[in-house]
């Protein structure tokens, strides 16, 4: 009786002491997820605009993806899918809007980690319209958009805080906190959501006019006229007429406003004053008209867009030091992407929405000494769904069947041929507020890219993004491309079924008979 006891005991301990060092095995994964940030102002992705050292060291530590796609370029439907591994139809979150807030109760790749014990938290951005709930053991979340100075954020008591300083510090105070106190027991998933670099583009004080003393090189397409591009004619998120002067310019600015000068401190306001101050007066002194005032509004742009990024960048660095302190790095993932792209310019424009590259494409670099080789380069087409299965297939937790992405895992393995997508899906809904996007789906493969509009207008649009990288022709009229028509509606199809969007298919299909009954019509 006694020896079984004695073995009884020893059994346990080497099973839980086994199961500890699992535990402590498993990778933690830390996931910095930024807002409107675009790759064309990345280094690593090969910008000039403007250093950013921290992100460039997680691709050259790791790896860089060079073909990162959403599935709906926008804010809130990004992070449900980064949080469902679904398209927008099936986590129900198809726009940014408080009466289709995101539901928290359905299946989420951080409840899967947390009851496989892992500690979990979000901190910073959240913008889904909802709190993050039992979603993670953890979170601290901005109020909707959030503001860049002197934040609020809603704690898990559902108690509303101010907090003095600048947004970008903050999250990252506030996310080291949490690693510091953890529990150590356990391996953790923490997602921090940053507010940089949305609009309207506050940068932090230390970074005013970081850049003034630069001239950016316009776009070439930067006065595109959008000829066969109904949508692309019809928007509103040009640099030129978009923009409001005091809001995104800060040019004759009421500093006496609530929002977000209201709650600057005064010797906050003092020093942002007095540097915009300069610009307004500038601005006042040469009534800019015509190309002349659509140039210097993107000038103004770029400096106070980058400036806005500058902090970003530095904050990604002291996370990463804090890993290296910590002895963490090792045994972490990190993973720096955006939301979605941004337009920097090009098409004239801001702001985000349509399937054309720069905005269905986003900045992803990730970085995991243990399976992942310096310097990898991926080109394969991964999609925002593929985040979720692919942290859970690192925690070694099972992928559940109707999670619609893969786990990029696979890509990693030098030499090995991996099956994988071959054309990416995509499907835009927010119109027409507020920058009159008409809703569009679509399919790009490696060199084409065929969008469906409907809503506004309906038509088709087809792109050689070989030949056309800039997508400034549509070629769907053009008799030579027929075939490549018929064979991209036949993959768009495949996709269309392959993901359930039942409302892609219903407008395909009422297409499709438009077209036997209307032979010389599309
Ligand atoms: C706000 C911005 C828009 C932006 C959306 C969505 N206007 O409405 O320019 O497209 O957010 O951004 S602002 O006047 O409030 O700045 S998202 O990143 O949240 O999807
Ligand atoms: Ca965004």
């Amino acid at each position: 009786m006694k020896k079984l006891s004695v073995f009884l005991l020893l059994y346990c301990f080497t099973f839980l002491s086994v199961q500890a060092q699992q535990q402590a095995s498993r990778p933690n994964i830390l996931v910095i997820l930024s807002d409107d940030h675009a790759y064309q102002s990345i280094g690593a992705y090969g910008s000039t605009l403007m250093p950013t050292p921290n992100i460039d060291r997680i691709a050259r530590e790791g790896a860089l993806f060079t073909n990162a796609n959403v599935t709906n370029s926008l804010c809130a439907p990004s992070r449900a899918t980064l949080l469902t591994g679904k398209y927008s139809h099936e986590n129900g979150l198809k726009v940014n809007n408080i009466s289709n807030p995101f539901n928290v109760d359905q299946q989420v790749f951080t409840r899967l980690l947390k009851q496989q014990q892992y500690a979990t938290a979000w901190i910073g951005k959240w913008h889904l319209q909802t709190l993050p709930g039992n979603a993670f053991d953890y979170w601290k979340v901005l109020p909707d958009q959030g503001q860049y100075y002197n934040p609020a954020f809603i704690g898990m008591q559902n108690d509303t805080m101010r907090t003095e300083g600048y947004i970008t510090d903050i999250i990252t105070k506030f996310s080291l906190d949490w690693l510091n106190k953890r529990d150590t027991s356990k391996p953790f998933c923490l997602v921090i959501g940053e507010k940089a670099t949305h609009r309207s583009w506050l940068p932090d004080l230390q970074d005013l006019g970081a850049y003034d003393d630069k001239t950016f090189p316009l776009p070439d397409n930067f006065y595109d006229t959008y000829e066969g591009r109904l949508a692309a004619k019809d928007q509103d998120m040009t640099v030129a007429k978009t923009m409001v002067n005091s809001f995104d310019l800060k040019v004759d600015v009421n500093y006496n406003e609530p929002g977000m000068y209201g709650r600057m401190t005064p010797a906050q306001k003092a020093v942002f004053k007095a540097y915009y101050d300069k610009i307004s007066k500038d601005f006042d002194n040469h009534h800019y008209e015509g190309r002349a005032l659509a140039e210097w509004k993107y000038q103004r742009y770029m400096k106070d867009y980058l400036a806005t990024a500058r902090s970003l960048d530095r904050n990604i660095g002291v996370i990463l030091d804090y890993l290296d302190k910590t002895g963490l790095a090792q045994n972490t993932i990190v993973v720096y992407a955006s939301d979605q792209g941004f337009y920097l310019g090009e098409h004239g424009w801001f702001d985000k929405r349509f399937m054309y590259e720069e905005s269905l494409r986003t900045p992803l670099v990730m970085r995991y000494p243990k399976a992942i080789k310096p310097g990898t380069v991926i080109k394969s087409p991964v999609v925002n769904i593929d985040f979720a299965p692919t942290f859970l297939s690192l925690a070694g937790v099972p992928v559940p069947a109707d999670m619609q992405g893969q786990s990029i895992l696979p890509l990693f393995k030098p030499g090995k041929q991996t099956a994988w997508r071959k054309g990416v899906y995509y499907h835009y809904y927010e119109f027409p507020e507020p920058h009159h996007v008409s809703p569009h789906f679509g399919i790009k493969t490696d060199r084409y890219k065929l969008i469906r509009f409907y809503g506004l207008a309906d038509f088709w649009e087809l792109y050689d993004l070989q030949k056309d990288p800039k997508e400034m022709h549509n070629i769907y009229n053009a008799s030579s491309s027929q075939q490549i028509i018929k064979n991209m509606k036949r993959e768009l199809k495949a996709q269309i079924e392959l993901y359930k969007d039942n409302e892609a298919k219903e407008i395909l299909e009422r297409v499709i008979k438009h077209i036997r009954t209307n032979p010389d019509r599309s």
